[in-house]
């Protein structure tokens, strides 16, 4: 089938709970991306950071086919040879000391929140029912029934109903107002370390220092969901170093795979999965030795192959770029590491029509809430890839 029939039978046959561009990919490697017609271009979306490695990384792939060949999956009731060494090499490079493997990312954020339920009634003794966890406005953890139940993206939410209870919203990046929602049945607070569907939205200076603060002095468990911030996205292994903070729960996902497998985990202490006991919690795959397997590769290549020192790197000189772009509809650049969005002015008539003009010169990025265009390249990307990119983005959105 062609492009085109490709499209016809996904638009026939399949939901509609996308509108992605209509750009049909068969082949990544590293940074770039081709369509079924040969095009090539720069993937400034990595998968919503999930291939922060580049595609098909070969080591990635490699380490995945060697496991796929020898035992796939055995399910949580037997142990395997891959498990120990996954907690092992996870928990060294995130200074965690107990992890709990899971696959999506909502799932994570599944995970921590029944733990951290369960840590306030059986720890800190909220009573039985009475839990509330504190989340920020615009914020974007995953679409679980649970997780929806407190964004407050309407087209995220509407239609779900009933809903979770339990969570307090309060605005991103106001600590006054994150201390007047702390109450004596506080168990926790899950926030992104900077705002990725929001449009890469950076808190204030000291912002989550009080966070920290008030989280410790009221015995709040601080969560905080680093499955697309963390993993060299922002320049640092997690987001929270830029801070200079420790969560007691931090969350990872995508690139913990590098994009071959669905990969997450919880990561914390004893106190707070210590509370998760035999046959209170689990999933079929969770854990399983090729998902441990392929994280471990996902993650040496992270380390051994410099690729966030690059992004720190090259995230500080693509901004650099996009900021030396004299245009008249650019609002805002914003950005952390390779964690980075340009804001149009509303004139400009929405970011949409710009990435499919993007498109068209072979560079691939995704609007986001009407008015941003995000842009995340795989870490590994070049100075000359990086003048490549700015150049198409300045004939696009320059004056
Ligand atoms: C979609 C957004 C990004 C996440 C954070 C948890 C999850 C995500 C900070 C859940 C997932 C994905 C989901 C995907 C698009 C993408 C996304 F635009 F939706 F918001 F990245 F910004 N925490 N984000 O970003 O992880 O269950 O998906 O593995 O749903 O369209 P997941």
């Amino acid at each position: 089938m062609n492009a085109t029939n490709l499209i016809d039978t996904e638009q026939r046959l399949g939901a509609h709970n996308y509108k992605p561009l209509d750009v049909v990919l068969t082949r990544g490697e590293g940074v770039y991306v081709w369509d079924t017609d040969g095009k090539r271009y720069l993937d400034c979306l990595s998968a919503y950071s999930a291939v922060n490695q580049g595609h098909c990384h070969p080591k990635i792939r490699e380490a995945m086919i060697e496991q796929s060949a020898r035992l796939t999956l055995t399910s949580r009731a037997f142990r395997n040879d891959q498990l120990a060494h996954f907690y092992e090499e996870v928990a060294a490079l995130t200074g965690s000391h107990k992890v709990l493997p899971m696959n999506s990312g909502a799932e994570a954020v599944e995970t921590a929140i029944k733990a951290v339920r369960k840590w306030g009634y059986e720890v800190k003794g909220v009573p039985e029912g009475k839990a509330e966890i504190i989340v920020c406005a615009d914020n974007f953890h995953g679409r679980t029934l649970s997780i929806i139940s407190f964004s407050t993206d309407p087209d995220a939410r509407a239609g779900f109903g009933p809903y979770t209870p339990g969570f307090r919203i309060v605005p991103f990046g106001d600590a006054d107002a994150f201390a007047a929602a702390i109450n004596e049945n506080t168990v926790a607070a899950l926030i992104e370390p900077i705002q990725g569907e929001a449009g890469v939205i950076i808190p204030p200076a000291g912002y989550f220092t009080r966070v920290r603060e008030l989280c410790t002095t009221n015995k709040v468990t601080l969560i905080l969901d680093e499955i697309q911030t963390g993993l060299g996205r922002t320049g640092k292994m997690l987001a929270e170093e830029h801070e200079g903070i420790e969560a007691d729960v931090t969350l990872i996902g995508k690139a913990l795979s590098g994009g071959f497998y669905p990969v997450s985990a919880v990561l914390s202490n004893s106190e707070v999965l210590g509370v998760l006991k035999p046959g209170q919690h689990g999933s079929t795959f969770g854990g399983n030795p090729l998902a441990c397997a392929v994280a471990r590769a996902a993650l040496r290549v992270l380390t051994e192959e410099g690729m966030i020192e690059n992004a720190a790197t090259m995230g500080e000189y693509f901004m650099d770029g996009l900021r030396s772009i004299r245009s008249n509809i650019v609002k805002d650049v914003r950005g952390r590491g390779l964690m980075m969005a340009v804001e149009l002015e509303p004139e400009a008539g929405g970011a949409r029509s710009y990435c499919y003009a993007l498109k068209d010169l072979g560079l691939l990025a995704k609007d986001t809430h009407e008015h941003t265009i995000r842009l995340a390249p795989p870490l590994i990307i070049t100075r000359a890839q990086v003048d490549w990119s700015v150049e198409q983005i300045a004939r696009v959105l320059g004056t």
